[in-house]
């Protein structure tokens, strides 16, 4: 039977018939329709139409790369309340050296093809310092793809060095930077970022960085922090918000969404949502963001068994193999305390689920298909 079919004889009201006919039909659904997904679709429905829309898309593949996590440090300037990491200077924080970090890297297996540089906003670096440790990893392994920094870092460093965005990001370009990951992205709500990371670069400012990136050629990612203060509606413009820059500039590789963890920060009396929530947020994110290529389940966060459940609810992309190289979230409770996962593993999860894994560049050049 056709999903049409099927959804004209499903028992629900007129209102979410209508929109499912429309994701069906690929017509884009307004933030008001999302609302209503949100509030009234049950899991399997948005389910179906997620599944069709990355059928559509991406087919049977799951993508993951091979990559390696560094994090420099976890001294940062900012005091967001759902942090579990980070540290004031002149703390008990970590600081790694160019030495230590292009050490990490010499001693990384050679098949490894992305190197991910996240951490806090450390208010002695630069964007030299960084610059500098773009192109020693560049001099080291000329071929590995750097995705490094996000907005709120680079937003940092350019305005240290008295720069403008677009002067800081030729910059970054010109030292070799390949693309950037989503962070930073929280919520877009100004309100509720005065509330969970006051002193963040703001919302606006998150999405100029972006765009000045795409028109340089630099590609990036996108993420929204969920299951904390925020609303339904909330959720979805900061999902607008991302489909308007998209369309304007196509940089956006994928969107990734992260399910706020409790464990160790200033908001731990705030209860976790559920996996029935974590799945209807998938899903629902790949319907919204039409004109996302991909949809990413970060699976040391979420672990490695609603990351295969996620696949049939709109995600076609495991980030990547990890190798027990980031911190960042086992310090938030996230599921998976060291993260790592062979290749072999990668590739049964997927497998296990009948979807092809397929290994990518960070950029989603085919590297092997299994
Ligand atoms: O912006 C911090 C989040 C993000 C918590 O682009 C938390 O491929 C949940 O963006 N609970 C940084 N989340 C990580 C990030 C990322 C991760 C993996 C892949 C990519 C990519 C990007 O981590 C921050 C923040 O939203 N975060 N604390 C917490 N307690
Ligand atoms: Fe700093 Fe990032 Fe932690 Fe905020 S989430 S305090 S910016 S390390």
């Amino acid at each position: 039977m056709e999903l049409q079919t099927i959804i004209q004889k499903i028992n629900i009201s007129a209102e979410l018939k209508n929109i499912a006919i429309k994701i069906f039909e690929n017509k884009r659904i307004s933030i008001d329709e999302c609302v209503v997904l949100y509030k009234n679709a049950d899991l399997s429905l948005v389910g179906m139409l997620a599944n069709q829309i990355r059928e559509n898309k991406n087919g049977n593949n799951t993508y993951f790369n091979k990559n390696l996590h560094i994090e420099p440090t976890n001294i940062c300037i900012h005091n967001c309340k759902f942090c579990s990491y980070s540290k004031k200077i002149g703390g008990d924080g970590w600081e790694s050296t160019v030495d230590e970090m292009l050490d990490t890297i010499n001693k990384a297996d050679d098949a490894i093809t992305e190197v991910h540089i996240v951490g806090g906003v450390h208010p002695h670096r630069d964007i030299h310092y960084y610059g500098n440790l773009i192109m020693q990893i560049k001099l080291l392994r000329p071929k590995l793809h750097v995705k490094a920094f996000t907005a709120v870092e680079i937003d940092f460093m350019i305005k240290k060095a008295g720069l403008s965005l677009n002067e800081g990001v030729l910059l970054l370009k010109e030292y070799g930077l390949d693309s950037i990951p989503g962070g930073g992205a929280e919520i877009f709500d100004e309100e509720l970022r005065a509330e969970i990371c006051p002193s963040k670069t703001s919302s606006e400012q998150w999405l100029a960085i972006h765009e000045a990136l795409h028109q340089v050629g630099i590609p990036s990612n996108a993420t929204i922090l969920y299951g904390h203060i925020e609303t339904y509606r909330h959720r979805a413009e900061h999902m607008e918000r991302l489909r308007l820059l998209q369309d304007r500039t196509n940089g956006f590789n994928a969107f990734i969404p992260l399910k706020f963890k409790h464990k160790n920060n200033t908001m731990s009396e705030i209860k976790e949502v559920s996996v029935i929530e974590d799945l209807k947020n998938y899903a629902i994110s790949r319907i919204f963001l039409d004109n996302f290529p991909h949809i990413k389940s970060y699976w040391p966060m979420v672990g490695k068994q609603l990351a295969q459940l996620s696949l049939s609810f709109g995600v076609d992309d495991f980030d990547g193999t990890i190798n027990d190289s980031t911190k960042i979230y086992s310090l938030a409770g996230s599921e998976e305390q060291n993260p790592s996962m062979t290749t072999e593993e990668m590739e049964e999860l997927i497998t296990a689920v009948g979807r092809i894994a397929v290994e990518r560049d960070s950029v989603y050049n085919h590297v092997k298909s299994n």
